[in-house]
């Protein structure tokens, strides 16, 4: 029976700790041969030690053991000079569980190996280490825990959104390779401020982490059951795979120089239980201080369990490294703020033209307090390279900033650039059909394996949707591309486009009234769609003042169809009771397209030369 198999049917309690279990042993001065408290390093120079572990915490009736190889990646390595001896460690750490597993399985109760990768010393949303270094450092570590013969992955203790999905391109780049495809858990670290250690809290977590699809999600480490209580619930009640926790035998306590853990098997055990029966968690175990009583006292009381049924809501929300953005807002529509883009701001891009990124990221700033849920970033500039600009303006932002961004491109390169910068779920702004569907594709490929949400043009090989019928066709061919790479309707934002009514373009006078048109047929006809319109684009050519009128009023008839997002200029929307008649029933005139005659029969042509006289 495979490890997914029984998950899905049965709780499953993991293994107690390694390292402090390594430690409680006190292996002598030459079993780590130079590499002093390595203890990755154990597997090759005392498997007996590693072995006995293993088997201590399979006796008491655990069903799946970790390996021993939480640091045995080129990052940690590296601090030994041994960098190189990554696959090797990791082979031989997955081999000798994979034995003892082996030895214990029965048919009724059978034994699995999960395969540990830590978070190593370098995160890289603190800008330690680059984000292919970073995957290509956990490749060697997957492809030895593969080849040992691990049943699953278990990327734990992680502290950085952005290493955990490193390590989990990694992965999925080792199963690729090899064909051999494995489960992945993917564990983050609650510390007792109530965030990861890079500042993400836990629905910013489940918000970047869920679209990975693992096959289960949770935390380990840094405290003891109690500390996680809130963060289990909210997991629960979102998470539509199971949830694990494995926490430490209590808040470790430093008593002259060593933590202490005190905790007791029974209250360890009876607090767990509590998060099963109150909140469904799926698996359990134990982290730093847990000892086989601590796990005998777990098996007694859950092991062989039926797996808990929840009634999960999953989050849909965009979200920066330190918190989620519902993408349905309460008022609609989520603001998107428009400034940071080098083509729709003369301020940004003189601030990008002259290199001043401490400048960009203020203007980001400035839009948040004014208002923005999201930030649109655009950096593509002629004569620059767009995917370093976006490269190093989005490293400044993921930490700076903590709104969640937009990426605002038509380059593969720069959208990959940033979404190997964001540690939380961005959007991609865009995909259409302009010249067919290989460029389409290419970008959802991208939004799939990183986990974010997209933004689709209604825009064809035959040009930009007009009617509301082409606007909904364009709509469902990007919905279905989409879909053959995993993403839903609630993953996109369909843009039905936006024209200027400012032109005197008689054939477009009525594109304002098709756009209201079609936000309304396409929420109708795509279930789970949501809508977003580049407002400002709706007034190009007008005078600043009117477009500010203009702007305003007509987001004001999008909000009646219901649309779910705009990009704006959030402190330049008027409320409605801030302008006057004339000016509100003129913009409403050019939005409905009507024609207002005087006494007289004469045509009124509230803001004179803009409209053609019919
Ligand atoms: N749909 C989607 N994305 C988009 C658009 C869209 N991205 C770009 C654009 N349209 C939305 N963003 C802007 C940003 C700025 C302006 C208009 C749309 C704008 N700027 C003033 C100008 O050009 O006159 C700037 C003045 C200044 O320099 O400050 O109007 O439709 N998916």
């Amino acid at each position: 029976m495979d490890f997914s198999a029984r998950l899905s049917e049965r709780i499953l309690v993991f293994d107690g700790a390694m390292g402090t279990s390594v430690q409680r042993a006190v292996p002598d001065e030459d079993a780590y041969e130079g590499h002093e408290g390595l203890n990755d390093w154990l597997t090759l120079s005392r498997p007996g030690l590693i072995r006995e572990i293993h088997a201590s915490f399979l006796d008491v009736g655990c069903d799946v053991i970790e390996t021993n190889s939480f640091g045995a990646f080129p990052v940690v390595l590296d601090e030994y000079g041994i960098a190189g001896e990554s696959r090797r460690l990791c082979l031989e750490a997955a081999r000798l569980a994979r034995g003892v597993a082996d030895d214990f399985s029965t048919g009724d109760h059978p034994r699995f190996v999960a395969g540990s990768m830590g978070p190593g010393t370098r995160l890289p949303s603190l800008g330690h280490i680059s984000w292919p270094d970073l995957v290509d450092a956990y490749v060697p570590m997957a492809e030895g825990l593969v080849e040992g013969g691990c049943d699953l992955l278990l990327i734990e203790t992680c502290q950085d959104l952005l290493q955990t999905r490193a390590a989990l391109a990694a992965a999925r780049r080792v199963f690729a390779r090899t064909g051999r495809e494995r489960p992945v858990g993917l564990q983050i670290t609650i510390e007792t401020t109530g965030t990861m250690l890079t500042g993400s809290d836990v629905n910013a977590a489940l918000t970047a982490l869920l679209p990975l699809r693992p096959a289960f999600i949770g935390m380990n480490c840094a405290t003891g059951p109690d500390a996680m209580r809130n963060h289990v619930m909210s997991m629960c009640r979102r998470s539509p795979v199971p949830v694990s926790v494995i926490p430490n035998a209590g808040m470790p306590r430093n008593v002259d120089g060593e933590m202490v853990y005190d905790l007791s098997a029974e209250d360890f055990a009876s607090r767990l239980t509590e998060y099963v029966d109150d909140f469904g968690v799926g698996i359990v175990g134990g982290c730093c201080g847990t000892v086989p009583a601590h796990l005998a006292a777990l098996v007694e009381a859950v092991g062989g369990r039926a797996a808990p049924r929840r009634d999960p809501s999953p989050p849909q929300a965009l979200s920066s490294l330190y918190g989620a953005v519902p993408l349905d807002q309460e008022p609609r529509p989520l603001l998107i703020g428009e400034r940071t883009n080098a083509n729709g701001s003369r301020k940004f891009k003189a601030l990008q033209a002259g290199d001043d990124l401490d400048g960009m990221v203020a203007l980001a700033i400035e839009q948040q307090k004014e208002g923005a849920h999201v930030l649109d970033i655009c950096v593509a500039y002629v004569g620059r390279d767009e995917a370093a600009d976006m490269d190093a303006f989005a490293g400044r932002l993921n930490t700076e900033c903590t709104l969640p961004v937009m990426i605002d491109s038509t380059s593969p390169e720069a959208i990959e650039a940033a979404l190997r910068r964001f540690a939380g779920r961005c959007i991609v702004n865009s995909v259409n059909l302009e010249d067919g569907e290989a460029r389409a594709r290419r970008i959802l490929s991208l939004c799939a394996e990183y986990g974010a949400a997209v933004v689709a043009l209604c825009i064809d090989e035959t040009g930009m949707a007009r009617t509301p019928e082409r606007k909904l066709e364009v709509a469902r061919r990007l919905v279905d591309l989409a879909a053959e790479y995993g993403l839903t309707p609630a993953d996109m934002l369909i843009d039905p486009l936006t024209f200027t009514l400012g032109s005197g373009d008689p054939d477009y006078r009525d594109s304002a009234l098709r756009t209201l048109e079609g936000i309304r047929l396409v929420k109708a006809e795509i279930p789970g769609a949501r809508c977003l319109l580049g407002l400002s684009n709706v007034s190009f050519g007008l005078k600043p003042a009117r477009r500010r009128i203009l702007n305003s009023v007509f987001l004001h008839e999008c909000q009646q169809a219901v649309l779910d997002s705009a990009i704006v200029h959030a402190s330049k929307i008027l409320p409605m009771n801030r302008m006057t008649d004339e000016q509100r029933h003129a913009a409403l005139d050019l939005v409905h397209d009507r024609r207002r005659y005087d006494d007289d029969g004469n045509l009124v042509v509230a803001w004179a030369g803009l409209r053609p006289v019919a």
